[in-house]
C-alpha cells in the first residue's frame, strides 16, 4: 500500500457563545483536516487546530509542506515518518508549530494503519482497555455565573458524566474557591472534579488557592503556573494533597519526560497535537508508566480515547465536544460515566461529509 497524496481542507467551528477560560477567550476553533490518500482507496484521517483561528494559514502550510515526508509511503511503516522527522524538522526545531503539522500527518497515518488492518487503534496497540473514565470539559468557564455553574455541572451528570471540569483564574481567591464549592455541592462528594488555572496563578497563588480547595476533594488541580516553570510545578505538587495535572503544553514525548524528571505533576495530560501525534503520545505513555505517574489527555476526545485505552498508565479522557460535529456523533459516557473504544477501524470514527462541506472556511 502506497500513500499517493495529502488532502487538506480548512474548517471553522463556531464557539457560541464564547467562552472564557483564565488564558482566552474562545469565539470559534478553526481546524485543518488532513486526508491521506492511497492508491488502494483507503484513506486516513486526522486533524490539527487553531484557536480562534489565529495564524491557521501557517499550520496550513506547515501540514502542506511536510507532504513530501509521507508520499509513496506504505502506511504500515508509518513509524518511519516519526524517525524521519527528528531529522527532517531539525532547522525549525521540534517544538511549536513544526510539530503540532506533524500530528495531522501521523494521526493519519495511524488512522490508515487501523483501517488497513481492520483494528480500531486502540486493538492495534493492544488494548490494555476497552473503556476509560472520561470528564466533561466544554462547560463551566469563567465566563459562567455561580447560577450558570451549577446549572451546567447538573447538565452534565444528566448527560452520565461522573467528573468535570471547572475553570478558576487569577484574582480574588475566595472568590475562585466559591465557584469550585458551588460546583462541588450541584454534584455532590461522589463525583470527580477537577479545576484547570491555565497558567495564570503564580506559585504562592497556586498554594495558597490549592490549600483551600483541599477540602473540596478535587481529582486535580491543572496548570496552575505557566507551563514551562517545572520547578515551580514540582514545589505546588509537594505542598498539596490535591494531585496536580499538567503537561498539555509540552511538545513531543521529550517534553513530557522532562516534566517527569522534574516530578512536576502527580497526573500528565498531553494534548496529541503538541505532543506532534499520536506516536509521540505513545511514547510519553510508556514513560508515565514507568515513573508510575497516570496518564490523562487534552482536547482530542475521538483520538484520544483510543490511545489511552492502549496505555497502561492511561486515566481519565478529556471530554471536549468541540469537533463532534465534525464527526456527526458524540462520544457520550455509558451508564457508569465511561467512554467505550468504539468497534469500527482506525480512529473509529469518520469525518462527515456533509459536516465538511457546511464548516469549510
Ligand atoms: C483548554 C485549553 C485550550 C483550549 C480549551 C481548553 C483547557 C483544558 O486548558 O484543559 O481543557
Ligand atoms: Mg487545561
Amino acid at each position: 500500500m502506497k500513500i499517493t497524496r495529502l488532502r487538506t481542507q480548512i474548517v471553522v467551528l463556531p464557539i457560541d457563545p464564547p467562552i472564557l477560560s483564565a488564558i482566552f477567550e474562545i469565539r470559534s476553533t478553526c481546524a485543518v483536516l488532513c486526508f491521506l490518500e492511497t492508491e488502494q482507496g483507503l484513506v486516513g484521517e486526522g486533524l490539527v487546530h487553531a484557536i480562534n483561528g489565529v495564524r491557521i494559514g501557517l499550520l496550513h502550510e506547515a501540514v502542506r509542506s511536510m507532504e513530501p515526508l509521507v508520499l509513496g509511503l506504505d502506511p504500515r511503516n508509518g513509524g518511519s515518518l516519526n524517525a524521519r522527522a527528528w531529522t527532517a524538522l531539525n532547522f525549525f526545531g521540534t517544538e511549536g508549530l513544526q510539530m503540532q503539522a506533524l500530528a495531522g500527518l501521523d494521526m493519519a497515518l495511524w488512522d490508515l494503519r487501523g483501517k488497513a488492518a481492520g483494528l480500531n487503534v486502540a486493538h492495534l496497540i493492544g488494548a490494555a482497555r476497552t473503556r476509560l473514565p472520561v470528564y466533561a470539559s466544554g462547560g463551566l468557564w469563567l465566563s459562567s455565573s455561580i447560577d450558570e455553574l451549577q446549572r451546567e455541572a447538573e447538565t452534565f451528570l444528566r448527560q452520565g458524566f461522573r467528573a468535570m471540569k471547572v475553570r478558576v483564574g487569577p484574582g480574588n481567591p475566595n472568590a475562585m474557591v466559591e465557584r469550585v464549592r458551588a460546583v462541588r455541592e450541584a454534584i455532590g462528594p461522589n463525583v470527580g472534579l477537577m479545576v484547570d488555572a491555565n497558567q495564570q496563578l503564580t506559585v504562592p497563588e497556586a498554594i495558597r488557592l490549592g490549600r483551600m480547595m483541599e477540602e473540596l476533594s478535587l481529582t486535580w488541580f491543572e496548570e496552575p503556573v505557566p507551563y514551562h516553570h517545572h520547578e515551580g510545578e514540582a514545589t505546588i505538587a509537594a505542598a498539596l494533597d490535591t494531585p496536580l495535572a499538567s503537561g498539555e503544553t509540552v511538545h513531543s514525548h521529550r517534553g513530557i519526560l522532562r516534566m517527569l524528571q522534574a516530578k512536576a505533576a502527580d497526573v500528565l495530560m498531553p494534548d496529541v497535537q503538541r505532543m506532534g501525534g499520536p506516536t509521540e503520545f505513545l511514547k510519553a505513555g510508556a514513560l508515565c508508566e514507568a515513573f508510575s505517574v497516570p496518564i490523562s489527555s487534552h482536547l482530542f476526545t475521538e483520538m484520544s480515547l483510543p490511545l489511552l485505552a492502549g496505555l497502561n498508565a492511561g486515566y481519565y479522557l478529556e471530554h471536549m465536544p468541540w469537533f463532534s460535529e465534525l464527526y456527526g456523533r458524540a462520544i457520550e459516557p455509558d451508564a457508569e460515566g465511561f467512554a467505550v473504544v468504539p468497534d469500527a477501524p482506525g480512529w473509529g470514527v469518520s469525518f462527515d461529509p456533509a459536516a465538511i462541506e457546511r464548516l469549510a472556511a
